[in-house]
């Protein structure tokens, strides 16, 4: 573990003078690009957040005050494990690459590239919210993601600096250079294109988003490139604190949204100066099918390569999965011909992208049923429901087509009438944006929701997360 250097690392860089220098004039621009795009304020304030300091499970237990340009970013991979071996696909229990094998050098470095442009992005969609936060809870929670979310991009530079010679210091560099939401140089993905400016739509989008990228880092932790393993399965323990910060972000909003209702004559969190459920459930809708678009189309040549390189598998192929080969099988997909859906069976490495979608998909309803369930305790009855995966799809079998939330196919007319019923409308996004007003005072929450069940790493909920210079 080297610590104190410029670069905080477990790869031993100081022992590959090439490979820290290349680093080392990377960084300079990570740090004016953090200036630049990263939180529009409180960059000279200290900000209580945690900083890996090594990667067994007491490394996150690290917290202290620090102005985020100052922020330890480093370089970690989670311990090799002895005598791996690729865990599916052609090449299935050979011994794991060191280096990029030559053949999958382009796919393999466009898997990474697409990987690392996410990480920014989403700094750049978040970068006005520290203007508007509800607390200085949610005020730290935010910034905690960003600076994680700026270390998940120091670890794929680190893979593009080190194995991707000058074409990975190319592509570094454009990392940097990409905005998203710009017309000439968008980011890559389309949902990191999308504009997170107020808190709603913040935590919906690390409730479903983040988990887009804990799905896509399960599927790369079992890459046969291994130093790709190995550092996605240290960046999945980050991930974990970004979905608690979307999960109980959107549980306190519906929490508070209950609470509001009751005093409300006529049960209307939203006179009461909230947000109401039905509100809530138009952005789950967004964000969610949103989200759906991240795993790539349905029936997918892409995956079925990466699969069978053994550059991608499936989340948790060890463990959920006997068959690592995947010739065989089929895989059942409702595909749409002329205005109807036809239930085709597709050969199962051409699905993968389906596969990790469906792990996804539970995986979210998972965290719904706990909303539901807090909802039901306050009383309430209401049930907020996640839509059907055909629902409001811009990549993949079902784009250009129009289903409704229970997926069935609707004409477009039909769609562009009931709209405002499923996605959020104008007057949401204008009364979503009226509730957006900064809470500065510790302990303190907006109206429009509910506090949290107790404080970061053991401090209570009025601890002063963000100290003003
Ligand atoms: N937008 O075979 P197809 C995260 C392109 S999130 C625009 O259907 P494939 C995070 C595709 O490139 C996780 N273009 O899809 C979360 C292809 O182009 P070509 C990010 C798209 O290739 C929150 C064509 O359409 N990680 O970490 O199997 C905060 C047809 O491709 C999109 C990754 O994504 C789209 N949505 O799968 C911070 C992992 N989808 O070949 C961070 C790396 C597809 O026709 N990426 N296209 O020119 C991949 O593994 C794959 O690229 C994808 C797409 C799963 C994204
Ligand atoms: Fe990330
Ligand atoms: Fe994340």
């Amino acid at each position: 573990m080297q610590l104190h250097e410029k670069i905080p690392n477990n790869v031993n860089l100081s022992q590959n003078r090439r490979l820290q220098r290349a680093l080392e004039n990377w960084q300079p621009n990570y740090i004016n690009w953090w200036k630049e795009a990263g939180p529009v304020d409180f960059q000279a304030d200290q900000i209580y957040l945690r900083t890996a300091i090594s990667v067994d499970s007491k490394g996150w237990a690290n917290f202290e005050y620090v102005k985020m340009p100052d922020y330890k970013w480093g370089i970690f991979l989670a311990p090799p494990e002895q005598d791996r071996v690729i865990p599916c696909g052609d090449s299935f229990g050979d011994p794991v690459w060191q280096d990029v094998p030559g053949e999958f050098r382009n796919a393999l470095r466009r898997i990474i590239v697409t990987q690392g442009d996410t990480e920014p992005a989403s700094v750049e969609q978040q970068r006005a919210l520290c203007n508007t936060a509800p607390s200085l809870y949610d005020c730290r929670n935010l910034f905690q993601v960003n600076v994680e979310e700026g270390r998940h991009l120091w670890a794929m530079v680190y893979l593009l600096h080190a194995h991707f010679g000058r074409d990975g210091r190319e592509e570094a560099e454009e990392l940097l250079e990409r905005r998203s939401g710009d017309f000439d140089k968008p980011r890559i993905l389309t949902t990191f294109n999308e504009p997170i400016d107020d808190w709603l739509s913040f935590f919906m989008f690390t409730m479903f988003t983040d988990r887009d990228g804990k799905y896509q880092l399960l599927a790369l932790a079992e890459s046969g490139f291994d130093p790709l393993s190995r550092t996605t399965r240290f960046m999945l323990t980050e991930e974990a604190h970004h979905m608690f910060v979307g999960e109980t972000g959107v549980m306190r909003v519906v929490q508070r949204a209950c609470d509001l209702m009751k005093q409300d004559p006529n049960e209307d969190a939203r006179a009461q100066g909230g947000m109401d459920l039905e509100l809530v459930q138009r952005y789950v809708n967004f964000w969610y099918s949103s989200s759906l678009d991240l795993f790539g189309g349905e029936i997918s040549s892409n995956a079925a390569d990466y699969f069978a390189s053994g550059l991608k598998g499936r989340a948790h192929e060890g463990k959920k999965f006997e068959d690592h080969l995947a010739m065989t099988g089929h895989y059942s997909i409702d595909v749409p011909t002329d205005g109807a859906l036809e239930n085709r069976e597709v050969p199962m490495r051409n699905a993968m992208n389906e596969v990790l979608r469906d792990a996804y998909i539970d995986d979210n309803q998972r965290g719904v049923d706990r909303w539901n369930k807090a909802i039901a305790d306050k009383g309430v009855d209401f049930t907020i429901r996640l839509p059907n995966r055909r629902f409001n799809r811009k990549m993949g079998i079902y784009t250009g087509l129009h289903f409704d939330v229970n997926g069935n196919p609707i004409s477009e007319d039909e769609f562009n009438r009931r709209k405002t019923e499923w996605l959020p409308t104008e007057s949401d996004r204008a009364h979503v944006r009226l509730l957006m007003q900064p809470v500065i005072e510790p302990g303190k929450m907006a109206n429009w929701l509910g506090a949290p069940a107790r404080g970061i790493n053991g401090q209570p909920i009025e601890f002063e997360y963000v100290r003003r210079a």
